[in-house]
């Protein structure tokens, strides 16, 4: 990415300039600013669309702490619906598991990633805090010296820079801070070869459990999100379209994924939204290059089978935002230099049990028949394992809610 400097029309500055405005970019801004560290949010998009961008609803408990250890857990406290159990449907019948009493002991909490951002953009903004909405970051320069350069595109169009002493790459998987790695950066991935349909239904749950169906015709799953929205779920062939399905075709076929005699009919509504999902997930190593620094999504991708990638934002970003707070205000760079290390040790145990999730669930796709029956076989031992053994409920418990 090459922008000359003199395309450059200003240069503004902030001791960290974060880029991206979602969970991880946004709890980072507002404990620097708690923590008296100068800095600015970047954002690409416009303020409405970072607050419906509708995603990650299963909250983990540890986010629950790291949130109300910083007094930011007000709006989920508030409207936030507890949730510990989930079903399990299969050819064989059904089986309930209700993990928040078995492990920790710990259910999830429900609240809709968008209202987590909202909440934090509010706070942020509130305490005087500095965002720059439709400013999209090109590239990060001079990441391997102290006083790396931000090149951006502002909402009219006119290119500016920005410096800094650090830049937090929180921009997700296609952003700015991924391309501006330097040369040789490891990119551990993995394509799982699954796609999902995931939708947004105007209807209130079906059932008072996460809902997951293990089908001939692939997995469907049921989430709550609000008493008048839930989510679905439907494995896809890799390929297909967000408009491939249409609505009926779409209910039918949950339906047919999800049945359960004794519960009867699921509840219809309206789609709101649906978008395909293709499982990949990686992993940057290191998470930081020189004054770059990674988190969320942009330092690790993850299918969202185990309901993981909001949570380890959170906590990428507490552990981040303390290294800073160290380094810039206590000339102690010791947090800095371990913050891949421990962030890492978080991310790979996730991928492990969020690809344990995606062996439990899915249909192998495109299996030669003898591997196929292999595999299939080994996916009705394991939940045959998770029906019946106890210390495997509480494994699983601890893993589930766990980040
Ligand atoms: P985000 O939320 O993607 O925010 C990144 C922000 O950066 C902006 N951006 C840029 N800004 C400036 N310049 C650029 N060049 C930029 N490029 C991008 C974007 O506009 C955006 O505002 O990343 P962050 O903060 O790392 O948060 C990650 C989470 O959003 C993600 O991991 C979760 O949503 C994953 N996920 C789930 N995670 C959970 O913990 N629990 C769940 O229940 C859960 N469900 C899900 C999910 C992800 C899903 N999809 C769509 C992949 C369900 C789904 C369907």
């Amino acid at each position: 990415m090459t922008n000359s400097q003199s395309d450059v029309t200003a240069v503004q500055s902030a001791d960290v300039v974060i880029l991206g405005a979602g969970p991880a970019g946004l709890l980072l801004a507002n404990l620097l600013q708690r923590g008296g560290i100068d800095c600015v949010v970047l954002e690409r998009t416009d303020r409405t669309r970072v607050q419906t961008r509708a995603r990650a609803g299963f909250l983990a408990p540890n986010t629950l702490r790291i949130l109300d250890r910083h007094g930011l857990a007000e709006g989920l406290h508030r409207n936030g619906k507890q949730h510990g159990a989930c079903e399990f449907r299969t050819a064989e019948g059904r089986f309930r598991l209700d993990y928040g009493n078995l492990g920790r002991r710990e259910p999830h909490t429900v609240y809709p990633q968008q209202y987590l951002v909202t909440d934090l953009l509010t706070s942020f903004l509130e305490a005087g805090g500095r965002v720059h909405f439709e400013t999209e970051a090109l590239a990060v320069h001079d990441t391997g010296t102290t006083r790396p350069t931000v090149a951006v595109r502002e909402a009219d169009g006119r290119l500016a820079r920005w410096q800094a002493r650090y830049v937090a790459g929180c921009d997700g998987r296609h952003g700015a801070a991924r391309r501006s790695l330097p040369p040789g950066t490891v990119r551990h991935h993995r394509d799982h070869g699954i796609s999902w349909l995931g939708l947004l239904a105007e209807a209130p749950p079906s059932l008072d459990a996460v809902g997951y169906a293990v089908h001939d015709h692939g997995f469907a799953g049921h989430m709550a999100r609000t008493p008048e929205v839930t989510r679905y779920y439907l494995q896809c062939e890799r390929g297909t379209a967000t408009g491939d399905w249409s609505d009926g075709r779409i209910w039918d076929e949950l339906e047919t994924r999800m049945y359960a005699a004794e519960h009867g009919p699921l509840h219809r509504g309206r789609i709101l939204g649906r978008g395909v999902v293709d499982f990949e997930s990686d992993v940057i190593e290191p998470l930081r290059h020189g004054s770059l620094l990674l988190a969320g999504d942009a330092a690790s991708l993850i299918s969202p089978s185990a309901a993981k990638g909001a949570n380890l934002a959170v906590l990428e970003a507490e552990l981040l935002a303390r290294a800073l707070i160290a380094d810039l205000a206590h000339g102690d760079s010791q947090a800095l230099d371990r913050y891949s290390r421990q962030a890492l040790e978080h991310i790979w145990r996730a991928q492990e049990f969020s690809l344990w999730m995606i062996r439990l669930l899915h249909r192998e796709p495109a299996a030669p028949i003898g591997e196929s029956f292999f595999h299939e076989s080994l996916r009705r031992s394991r939940l045959e394992s998770l029906r019946t053994s106890r210390s495997h409920q509480d494994w699983f418990a601890e893993s589930y809610t766990g980040v």
